[in-house]
């Protein structure tokens, strides 16, 4: 699909609803306000899906009124799905209505199988889904306003994590120049990101480095909804720190498994040194990109830690 693809795509539509993937970050919400401020320019109505959650203090740099819960199908002819490639990374409450429409995923995630009938836009070199929606709308002559660019800057900073991981090249800078240029507060974005610790996030550290398992050239470390409970935290808090870990010049990869429901644990996993996490992360029914990707594992915390232990080994 080219650029003008896309544009046609969408202005075939009557309503196009916007998604993310589910337990969205930086990205997710870049891309998907990324994604309305094209729809608008296309003069194309579209309403954004999103679970707005209080505790994340991230979202402070979106306002919460782009955002609805409640996803009348009938509504809508296309499914704009974004920083995500598959219907099963859609959020939970959506996933079965948004399967049977018409979709666009527009990605920068490793496209495992496609889905029949769907149109994708997928770039998987690229650092962010926020960056893939900026060249669109510079492919297509529109300009982000000031707003829209923080939004935007928002999504590269958070997957690049501030320009430190290798997705980070030349045209990343660039565009972070232009998005500055149309008035980005990136000030804002790193306050609300970056300086935003607070003393139970530093327990909560503390109690993650002091809990690190380690084998060869891997480590992780389980925390349970008990453990967080007792340091007043929660999952959120855990993902500020996956990539501290990964800091660890003694390991290359860096796996933080977190209990997100009763027995049931998402494992984060960050790597460096050209470790690729994508074979064992498909292996467990995850995925994501070489250096950053996911799985889940169900099971209490003793079986986790276990099954961490052995999934050491494939490294
Ligand atoms: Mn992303």
């Amino acid at each position: 699909m080219t650029a003008n693809d896309v544009s046609a795509r969408i202005k075939s539509a009557k309503r196009v609803a916007i998604f993310g993937h589910m337990h969205p970050d930086l990205d997710s919400f870049g891309a998907m306000l990324g994604a309305k401020f094209l729809c608008d320019s296309l003069h194309v109505k579209c309403d954004v899906f999103a679970e707005f959650m209080k505790n994340l203090s991230f979202l402070r740099i979106f306002p919460e009124i782009y955002f609805k819960n409640d996803f009348d199908k009938r509504k809508y002819d296309l499914a704009l799905v974004v920083d995500c490639n598959e219907i099963s990374r859609i959020d939970k409450k959506f996933q079965a209505d948004v399967s049977g429409k018409k979709i666009l995923f527009i990605d920068h995630h490793e496209l495992n199988i496609a889905l029949d009938g769907a149109d994708y836009y997928v770039y998987s070199k690229k650092c962010s889904a926020s960056l893939i929606i900026f060249e669109l709308l510079e492919k297509l002559n529109l300009k982000p306003s000031a707003e829209y660019a923080t939004y935007i800057f928002a999504g590269i900073v958070g997957d690049t994590n501030r320009f430190l991981h290798s997705n980070t090249d030349a045209s990343v800078f660039s565009i972070a120049s232009k998005l500055l240029k149309l008035g980005a507060d990136c000030q804002k974005v790193y306050d609300v990101v970056y300086r935003s610790m607070t003393m139970s996030n530093a327990r909560l550290r503390d109690y993650l480095f002091s809990n690190l398992k380690a084998s060869e050239k891997v480590c992780y470390v389980v925390i349970s909804q008990k453990d967080l409970e007792k340091l007043s935290s929660n999952v959120e808090d855990v993902k500020m720190f996956v990539s501290d870990i990964n800091q660890l010049v003694e390991f290359s990869v860096a796996m933080v498994a977190y209990e997100i429901g009763e027995n049931k644990f998402k494992v984060s996993m960050r790597s460096k040194n050209g470790v690729d996490l994508l074979k064992v992360a498909f292996k467990y029914g995850g995925g994501g990109h070489k250096e950053a990707s996911g799985f889940y594992l169900a099971g209490d915390k003793k079986y986790v830690a276990n099954k961490l232990k052995a999934v050491c080994e494939e490294f």
